[in-house]
């Protein structure tokens, strides 16, 4: 299951995710009416912190502003598990961000993978 972040229409927004897990993790971040943006944790085994971005780590909110968040966990690389996800906002300063926080299996530390989502204000 997904959750919708509601971002101001055409705002140029950065994308960090990190991970601290021993799963595989998948995060799928689609703003609307666009390709999704597909961040992947690999290594499995010990628990590994990894803050993962992609070449081009930001991205426009586009024309409605909705952006969906999905984020997966797999024992094996092959067979892939919705996580739980925990949904929030904040403001600070001259800062927007939006956090997508998920929970894999086990422990509910719920910092298995983070996504963080932010725009300048103003
Ligand atoms: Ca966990
Ligand atoms: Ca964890």
């Amino acid at each position: 299951m997904s959750v919708t972040l509601n971002i101001p229409a055409n705002t140029n927004c950065g994308l960090v995710v990190f991970c601290n897990s021993a799963y595989y993790q998948k995060a799928i971040v689609t703003p609307s009416g666009q390709d999704p943006i597909t961040l992947y944790k690999t290594t499995s085994g010990a628990s590994t912190n990894l803050m993962i971005s992609s070449p081009n780590q930001s991205f426009s909110s586009g024309s409605t502003g909705q952006v969906t968040v999905d984020i997966q966990y797999s024992t094996d690389n092959k067979t892939w598990s919705e996580s739980q996800l925990s949904q929030g906002s904040l403001g600070v300063s001259t800062t927007y961000m939006w956090v997508v926080a998920s929970e894999d299996a086990n422990d509910n530390d719920y910092n298995d993978t983070v996504v963080v989502v932010n725009t300048p204000i103003g």
